[in-house]
């Protein structure tokens, strides 16, 4: 028996991802302006959302759907807190807080695991997938525009327990079409990831403010 699943969730989403691509903070990423104050901001949201995502992850790892999806070389917090610690140095814990739009997403991901844990196969897959996929891309980038070296800060675009990314997401994909979901499951695991892509757009939108406000203050410095 096959869900289709992966299908749907790509097909379902495809509107959501062009969203995504068009935000300005997003744009001037993929142009090649990164702000360090805004990025180690997103490295700090993210380290709270990928919290959450893998200790319900964690927590629901007997669970018959989520246990079929459950990968811990996926897992993002160790090498999160290894960027933090590079941008915000030994004291980071003091110095990292969840944005507002960060916090809902949080809040978002512990509802699901409590009320519809089979929800969080969306949580995860619009995260790691996407990690899989961009995410040598936006390490290129990220490396060249914030002129880091080759050994900090970008440990979050590494996933050393992957050798070969295509075949793992080729392998979650089928996992996602093996698992025991019906038709209305499925609609309730794409409606999720889509809001978890409005998530991630909100969280993205909040740093475009940041931007803006970055170069607003260096046109100021400069007069
Ligand atoms: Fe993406 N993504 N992504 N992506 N993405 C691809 C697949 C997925 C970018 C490129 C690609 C985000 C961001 C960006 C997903 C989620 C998210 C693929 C591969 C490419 C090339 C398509 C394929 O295999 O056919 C680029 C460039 C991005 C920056 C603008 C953000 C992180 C989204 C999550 C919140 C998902 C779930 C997939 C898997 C689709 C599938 O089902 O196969 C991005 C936006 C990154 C903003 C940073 C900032």
């Amino acid at each position: 028996m096959s869900s289709n699943l992966a299908t749907k969730l790509r097909e379902g989403t495809k509107k959501a991802h062009t969203m995504a691509e068009n935000v300005g903070f997003v744009k001037c990423f993929l142009k090649g302006t990164v702000e360090k104050n805004s990025y180690r901001k997103l490295v700090s949201n993210l380290y709270f959302v990928y919290c959450a995502i893998e200790e319900e992850m964690e927590n629901h790892r007997q669970h018959p759907i989520l246990s079929k999806i459950y990968f811990p070389e996926l897992t993002r917090k160790k090498s999160l807190e290894q960027d933090l610690f590079y941008y915000y140095g030994a004291n980071w814990r003091e110095e990292v807080a969840p944005s507002a739009a960060a916090t809902a997403y949080v809040e978002r991901i512990k509802e699901v695991s409590a009320t519809q844990p089979e929800l969080l196969i969306a949580q995860s897959y619009t995260r790691y997938l996407g990690d899989l996929s961009g995410g040598q891309i936006l390490k290129k980038i990220a490396q060249t525009a914030m002129n880091l070296s080759e050994a900090g800060g970008l440990a979050f675009y590494e996933f050393k327990d992957i050798t070969d990314e295509k075949a793992f997401k080729a392998n979650y994909r089928s996992a996602l079409d093996e698992l025991p979901v019906d038709e209305a499951t499925a609609d309730r695991i794409v409606d999720e990831a889509n809001a978890a892509f409005g998530m991630n757009m909100k969280m993205f939108m909040e740093l475009e403010g940041n931007l803006i406000k970055a170069i607003g203050q260096m046109l100021f410095n400069s007069l």
